[in-house]
């Protein structure tokens, strides 16, 4: 696909503005905006109902996580314990930091109102009477605007006691993280939380019964319940007319890479990396698709043959990737798929928390190869030792960091295994200089 001009009214037409319909309106953070513009009607509508009446809404709306994983909402509401006598929680992963994945800073930013609507109802349907936001350390300006946020709506009587007169508590705490990678993973997320190192915990069993405090905790993304006031306002099966049958609603696609307008695109779900390329006006000038991530590095590479897949769970899986965080990161003709997976490995090897060898020690093998390849010294041997690592971290790894490293390295080398041998082979040039083998 190579660059082109305005995009058509059908594919205009995909665009559909429901998270991110406020970006664009002036100081929509401010609670005196965000009112005007519909804000919190959802929760007076919300709080009058039943909660077990508002899971089941959210079952029915088919909303699925927005994290990356897709797990059915309501189905995890579901599973809090009733009647248990133990403390329920919400924990909201606000943790934003798969490479490529820009979605909950902007709308934390542009919208932090809808987000602690979604809290207040979300805590109301499982009846928490504590929710926590455990915002990324390094997103400093969004955890400002959250703080001010929650301080508004606590003074305006949507937070604290009795809100709104309905004799429901909720208190809200905005943590800030400290800039690991790995605390994105929801039970070293609940460790960080609790004051421990942020490493992940055996699952089973899952937070849902057993997570903060080891009691019962609906830990769920930005995105997903952010979405939930949408959902009560408008219904499920208005919800349902967006999207697929079985990946329901809007999704918003970040778009970054070799395109003429990276950004937000909130689309349907099961729209195509053709349709987006489309809006976002095209490839650059002269820079033709090479290959793409469909929901950030640690989702399995496309190819340009991947053009129309449909952006849904169902659609990406069956391309043999992930939809993971729609992070669609565009590389062109001009992007080296070996240099682009090594750097994606540098990230994973220094950020692997180091509880388990595969992942410890096979990315830091694999970042070796890497360097020997990219130096001008790789053989067709390591070729077959990255593919063997690979299958040593995939599914032997304690949790999904190791698995979704090993993403990048399996797909380039399905898709691009020529550009390895071009480096083997001396075709291409020397990316590194053979310094970085010293001490590697
Ligand atoms: C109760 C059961 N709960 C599953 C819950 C579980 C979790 C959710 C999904 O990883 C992936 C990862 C990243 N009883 C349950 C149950 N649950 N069975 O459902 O669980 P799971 O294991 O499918 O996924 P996960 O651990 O949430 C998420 C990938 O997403 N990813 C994301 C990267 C980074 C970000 C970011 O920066 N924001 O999301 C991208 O692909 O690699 O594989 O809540 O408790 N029987
Ligand atoms: Fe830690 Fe990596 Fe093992 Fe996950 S897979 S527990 S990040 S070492």
């Amino acid at each position: 696909m190579t660059e082109h001009s305005a995009p058509r009214r059908e594919t205009l037409e995909k665009l559909t503005p429901v998270l991110t319909k406020r970006w664009l309106s002036p100081e929509a953070w401010r609670l005196d905006v965000y009112q005007q513009l519909d804000g919190y009607a959802a929760l007076r509508k919300a709080i009058g109902s039943h909660p077990d009446d508002l899971i089941q809404l959210i079952k029915d709306s088919g909303l699925r996580g927005r994290g990356g994983a897709g797990f059915p909402t309501g189905l995890k509401w579901g599973f809090i314990p009733q009647g248990d006598g133990k403390p329920h929680y919400l924990v909201v992963n606000a943790d934003e930091g798969e490479p490529g994945t820009c979605k909950d800073l902007p709308l934390m930013t542009h919208d932090p109102h809808s987000l602690i609507e979604g809290v207040i109802i979300a805590s109301y349907a499982i009846r928490a009477n504590r929710a926590y936001i455990y915002i990324r350390g390094e997103a400093v300006h969004a955890a400002r605007r959250l703080r001010n946020a929650v301080a508004e709506a606590y003074a305006a009587g949507y937070l604290g006691t009795d809100i709104l007169g309905s004799g429901f508590d909720l208190d809200v705490v905005v943590h800030s993280g400290a800039g690991a990678y790995i605390c994105g993973e929801e039970t070293a997320l609940l460790d960080s939380l609790e004051g421990f190192r942020g490493q992940p915990r055996l699952r089973p069993p899952f937070p849902a019964t057993h997570g903060l405090y080891a009691c019962p905790t609906v830990v769920n993304n930005v995105g997903t319940i952010a979405s939930v006031p949408y959902i009560v306002l408008g219904g499920a099966d208005w919800w349902k007319t967006m999207g697929t049958e079985k990946s329901s609603g809007p999704m918003i696609y970040s778009l970054s890479g070799r395109i003429a307008n990276p950004g937000q695109y909130e689309c349907s779900m099961g729209i195509t990396l053709r349709e987006l390329i489309e809006l976002a006006g095209g490839m650059l000038p002269g820079h033709n698709l090479k290959f793409w991530t469909p929901g950030g590095s640690s989702t399995p590479l496309l190819a340009a043959e991947h053009l129309d897949v449909p952006l849904d769970f169902e659609g990406v899986a069956a391309a043999g990737s992930i939809l993971g965080t729609t992070a669609t990161q565009i590389f062109s003709d001009q992007d080296c798929p070996v240099y682009a997976t090594y750097r994606w490995l540098e990230f994973y090897h220094h950020e692997s928390c180091g509880k388990c060898t595969p992942c410890r020690e096979g990315n830091y093998w694999m970042v070796r190869v890497y360097r020997r390849i990219l130096s001008g010294q790789g053989t067709q041997e390591d070729l077959d030792t990255l593919l063997d690592t690979c299958d040593n971290i995939l599914g032997r790894s304690f949790c999904g960091l190791g698995d979704g490293a090993t993403s990048p390295v399996t797909s380039s080398l399905k898709y691009f295994k020529q550009d390895y041998l071009d480096y083997i082979e001396g075709r291409t040039a020397p990316r590194l200089s053979e310094k970085t083998l010293v001490g590697a």
